[in-house]
């Protein structure tokens, strides 16, 4: 055996063995390096004479192509099997059970509010907020009742027992209408605004509970009238029910901060044991359901939120929210909404991606309820 050979064996012996790429790439280095053995034996050429390198280069080059040869096989085997060990240590143990998916849904009640701010966005009404707990100024006596005016009776107020700053008495707000005062002084006229939230009053059957919600409209400008307070209140309902068979009564009433004042109540059938909107009250199994009070704001009312009277007017409306989820769900006890009973808000309650859309609808399914 020549030296070539023996130094061509011992490295495919060393090659064979690597299991490591660094330990394979000591062995090219030493093979075919600028002085690895392969190297060395090739420049022997250039002191040989034509004949003898005829001979002799022949073996070199060949030996060189089977080391080469060895060490790329040698190679792609080492990348597969560190490719091969990687993918078992990232593998998904498909045996494990599912994570859960999320439960619980979106109250009913937060839905209308939605779809409510949705509605009256389009028609270019603000959303505004105020206080839950609320002093007598704002929720009586700015609304022109002062502390012997007989309405304050019919509004079964919770008083906290702490008197405000001022002296004044501090309550739970029994309508969402303070938010009016609020938001004329802080905003003046014009103003175009709805206040959806939270209101208590200590009453309870089966459509009256002692927290509920409202949401209060307010529009003041130059030259509003009744007939822009109608016009919106049939607009809106149109759209909240998806219908344009909506029958909407208005009834003269009284409130203390709206004159003239009005009433309205939608028509709607018993169908088995849910409500259904249509019709009306003359009808044999039709009956009207009262959804809110509205009226011309008084012009007291105007002088207290510190707009003028004699440059501005406009509407205001409040209107029960649990009433109107009421009719288009169907739920036919106001009480069941805030007993926390999972059944009821599996079955009524709304999936987080059901956002109410003017585009997509804003009651997806407005056939009743149920997820
Ligand atoms: C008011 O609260 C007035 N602030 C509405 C208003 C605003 C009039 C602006 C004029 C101008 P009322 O007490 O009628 O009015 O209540 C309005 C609506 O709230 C009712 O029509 C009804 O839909 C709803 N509501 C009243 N009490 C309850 C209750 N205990 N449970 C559920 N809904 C109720």
């Amino acid at each position: 055996m020549t030296e070539l050979t023996t130094q061509k064996d011992a490295s495919l012996t060393a090659i064979a063995a690597a299991n490591t790429l660094d330990a394979l790439e000591v062995q090219r280095v030493a093979a075919l390096g600028k002085k690895g053995w392969v190297s060395l034996a090739l420049k022997t050429l250039g002191q040989m004479s034509p004949d003898e390198r005829k001979g002799a280069a022949p073996a070199i080059q060949s030996a060189r192509a089977e080391v080469a040869g060895a060490i790329n096989t040698k190679k792609a085997e080492l990348d597969a099997a560190a490719l091969e060990a990687q993918l078992a240590s990232e593998a998904i143990d498909l045996t494990l059970p599912a994570p859960e998916l999320a439960k619980g849904s979106v109250h009913p009640v937060s839905q209308v509010m939605d779809e409510l701010a949705e509605i009256f966005a389009d028609l270019g009404f603000a959303v505004a907020t105020g206080p839950e707990i609320e002093d007598d100024w704002h929720n009586f006596t700015a609304l022109n009742m002062n502390e012997s005016h007989p309405a304050r009776a019919m509004h079964d107020t919770f008083y906290f027992p702490d008197a405000a700053a001022d002296g004044g008495k501090m309550l739970l707000r029994t309508h969402t209408s303070p938010v009016q005062i609020r938001s004329m002084k802080e905003q003046g006229a014009p103003i175009r605004i709805i206040a959806p939230g939270r209101v208590y009053r200590s009453d309870s059957d089966a459509t009256h509970t002692p927290m509920f919600h409202q949401v209060e409209g307010l529009v003041i400008d130059k030259d509003i009238h009744l007939g822009h307070l109608k016009w919106t209140l049939e607009t809106f309902f149109k759209a909240f029910f998806e219908r344009e068979d909506i029958v909407l009564r208005l009834r003269p009433s009284y409130f203390p901060f709206t004159e003239p004042s009005v009433e309205f109540d939608v028509g709607y059938a018993n169908e088995g044991d849910r409500r259904v909107v249509g019709g009306h009250g003359d009808d044999a199994g039709h009956d009207w359901m009262e959804l809110g009070g509205s009226g011309m704001v008084n012009s007291r009312v105007l002088e207290f939120a510190g707009v003028d009277p004699n440059e501005y007017q406009g509407f205001a409306f409040g209107l029960g929210i649990d009433r109107i989820a009421m009719l288009k769900y169907g739920m036919n006890d106001l009480r069941a909404f805030f007993d926390g009973d999972p059944r009821w808000l599996a079955h009524y309650g709304f999936s987080p991606f059901d956002q109410p859309t003017l585009s997509a609808g804003v009651g997806s399914r407005a056939s009743g309820g149920g997820a």
